[in-house]
């Protein structure tokens, strides 16, 4: 049902942007780049601010054992609509990133409750924990405890670059408790719907305000380690010697051009973090392990990928003689968004009047772990230049403005409110 009355609809973009640039001052790097990593005391601060925020906003305000943070505007009957996104940035991020899904859900309900509406199910804005993998190597475990898609005893058994646990972790930032007890019920929510910035250049290029997102890409990730002898740079001559990093610097490229020649243009790969052992100029790498972050809108072309590099990865070490050790981190399935949800978000922006074009999301997002429970949908807001993950990340005010109307028609549809 499309609420009539929301003509009177009014989004405060001066507050939610300042809201933005205050939640950026809590961060380990310096303006204009965000680093927020999970359980931090920088990340603790902007789990406090939001929960402020939620509070100022009139809603009641709930936390589970793995710190989702749920704020909820109660409805005057019984089922659930979820919003929302995360907060946690990676090192050296920007500051809209997953922020404009949280705080712009928190403008939402204020304008939706200005505007006099009443929601007959119950709203809730929640901040994910944990989307990006910054910690302990795996993104969005909050959402896939929630949708289910994780075994709750191996998070807490998660380890930092430190060698602290989940579990110690979440304890120190005040989170305690079972977490197989995070898991959602399927009758938890009726919907879910996460506003999140492209992170691309396709709204700026097709000239759009709003991206209706027709389906997440699957993300899969790998972390690759050969083991050699090592030894001295010197000493060790090239016929005898077992360098680890170089048959890993083979795998890295060979990763880029199966998915540069994959069929499918949505088919990516990635190395982000390479660590080598002991590192040191004059001596032969004695370990050296690389992670691969793996996507694609295909299952198979992505599998291609991934098995090209396993492969590969097993024929170095045999011909070099080199230890291998390879743990797939993550293999998730794509996830399409519900029929509903995409009506519900093309008739706000038909009631709005904004330009809208059907996205596939390159990125992953906790939409993608609470469609395992929860019919789901997306809604997207343009990134400048289609940067993120960069100091330079930047979307509009006007553009943040009509993202955060589009959320809360969209809200005050599914929650069939009056
Ligand atoms: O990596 C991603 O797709 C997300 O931004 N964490
Ligand atoms: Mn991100
Ligand atoms: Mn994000």
């Amino acid at each position: 049902m499309r609420p009539s009355h929301l003509d009177e609809l009014s989004i405060d973009v001066e507050r939610l942007t300042g809201e933005l640039d205050q939640l950026a001052t809590y961060s380990d790097t310096p303006a204009p780049s965000v680093t927020r990593v999970l359980f931090t005391p920088r990340d603790v601060e902007g789990r406090a601010y939001v929960k402020a925020l939620m509070r100022d906003a009139g809603l009641s305000v709930r936390e589970d054992a793995a710190g989702n943070i749920f704020g909820r505007w109660q409805g005057r009957a019984d089922g659930a609509v979820g919003t929302g996104s995360h907060c946690d940035a990676i090192p050296h991020a920007g500051k809209y990133d997953g922020t404009v899904g949280v705080l712009g859900g928190i403008a939402a309900v204020r304008s939706l409750k200005a505007a006099g509406f009443s929601p007959r199910r119950s709203i809730d804005v929640i901040m994910f924990t944990s989307e990006e993998p910054t910690r302990f190597g795996i993104g969005c475990v909050g959402s896939r405890l929630l949708g289910g898609a994780i075994a709750a005893a191996g998070v807490d058994a998660l380890t930092d670059a430190d060698g602290i646990s989940f579990a110690t972790a979440r304890s120190q930032a005040g989170y305690e408790g079972d977490l197989a007890a995070v898991e959602l019920t399927e009758q938890h929510y009726d919907f879910f719907v996460e506003l999140h910035i492209e992170q691309g250049p396709e709204l700026e290029r097709q000239g759009k305000d709003i991206g209706v997102v027709s389906a997440i890409a699957a993300p899969a990730s790998l972390r690759v380690s050969f083991e050699g002898d090592g030894g001295h740079a010197g000493t060790v001559l090239m016929g005898t010697r077992q360098d680890a990093l170089v048959p890993l610097a083979r795998l890295i490229a060979l990763a880029e051009d199966l998915a540069r020649t994959s069929e499918n243009p949505d088919t990516v790969a990635t190395t982000g973090i390479v660590e080598v052992h002991p590192g040191a100029i004059n001596s032969i790498p004695r370990r050296a392990t690389a992670t691969f972050d793996i996507r694609g809108t295909d299952l198979t072309a992505r599998q291609r990928v991934v098995d090209g590099v396993l492969d590969e990865a097993r024929r170095l070490a045999d011909a070099r003689g080199l230890g291998l050790e390879v743990e797939t981190i993550n293999a998730d399935p794509p996830a399409e968004t519900h029929p509903a949800i995409v009506d519900a978000v093309v008739a706000a922006c038909e009631d709005e009047r904004f330009g809208h074009t059907s996205l596939v999301s390159r990125a992953y997002h906790d939409a993608l772990f609470m469609a395992r429970k929860v019919p789901m949908g997306m809604i997207f807001v343009p990134s400048k230049d289609g940067i993120s993950h960069r100091p330079d990340e930047f979307t509009t005010p006007d553009e943040i403005r009509r993202g955060v109307a589009v959320l809360a028609r969209t809200l005050a549809g599914l929650a069939d409110g009056a």
